[in-house]
């Protein structure tokens, strides 16, 4: 499945000559994790009150959305192919109001854990047991609004929230350690009162492994820093700056296809 996305991820951006293929391709197999072993979810009623929820923060990766939307049954992988075309429910950044599946349109980095502390405090009140999943850039944490997010989390003791962080160390245009350093990062989140789980982000096991530790944790939210390269998958696009926000070119995509065989 892994391979699968990362093939539709190369297509739909190649495709539509744009989007952001290096933050998609990192985070393929935590997707792959949670669509395809963990969450629960119906594609057939993706409203349904009782689902997981998961929360793309890092919104830019609208295309492995997509492809685990599509592989997962919201709508057909033909779609796929119309990402980023005038009129398409398939936008550069993901559109909650247009596209099933999607719990929240994102694209603005740093909102996407405080909307989910407040889906996952709502479980609490409503007396519902649905979880609360959202990928976070390890450059998007130097967001300050995601401090405050984790601050209140760990506040008012919200346990059925995982943030995942896709640790890939680059951002749009640069190293994060160079752009904005928050090393220590896994301290940072213990400090603020988080369990913290670090994991290989491209090992399924190690991901599922820390998904069932994080159900397991009582009376505190759970990190997971999912360590990833950015591009994964493709040779000349990983740690690769320039396939942040760049599309494959043709001969490109062809020769990243041949890699993905
Ligand atoms: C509020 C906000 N500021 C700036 C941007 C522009 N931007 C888009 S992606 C990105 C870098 C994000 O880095 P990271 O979260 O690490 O994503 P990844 O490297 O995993 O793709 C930036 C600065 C944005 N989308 N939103």
């Amino acid at each position: 499945m892994a391979k699968t996305l990362r093939r539709h991820i190369i297509r739909m951006t190649a495709k539509a000559g744009s989007g952001h293929p290096g933050g998609s391709l990192s985070a393929v197999e935590i997707l792959t994790a949670l669509f395809f072993n963990h969450l629960r979810y119906d594609p057939r009623n993706p409203r349904w009150t009782d689902r997981d929820r998961f929360v793309l923060s890092k919104g830019h990766a609208a295309p492995l959305l997509y492809s685990a939307l599509a592989e997962a049954g919201y709508f057909a992988t033909e779609e796929l192919l119309t990402l980023r075309q005038l009129d398409s429910r398939l936008q550069g950044h993901a559109d909650m109001t247009a596209t099933p599946g999607v719990e929240l349109s994102t694209g603005s980095l740093g909102q996407g854990l405080s909307f989910g502390i407040g889906i996952a405090i709502a479980a609490r009140l409503d007396r519902r047991d649905y979880r609360v999943y959202v990928l976070v850039g390890d450059g998007e944490c130097e967001e300050g609004q995601v401090w405050e997010a984790a601050m209140a989390a760990a506040h008012f003791k919200v346990d059925n929230i995982v943030a995942i962080i896709d640790r890939n160390q680059q951002q749009i245009d640069g190293w994060t350690y160079e752009i904005m350093n928050s090393e220590p990062l896994d301290e940072k989140w213990r400090s603020f009162g988080w369990h913290v789980i670090e994991v290989n982000g491209h090992d399924p096991a190690q991901i599922l492994a820390a998904l069932e530790e994080a159900k397991t944790v009582k009376g505190k939210p759970t990190a997971i820093i999912a360590h990833t390269t950015k591009g994964k998958g493709v040779s000349f696009m990983e740690n690769n700056l320039e396939f942040h926000g760049r599309a494959p070119t043709a001969d490109e995509a062809e020769q990243a296809l041949k890699e993905l065989e």
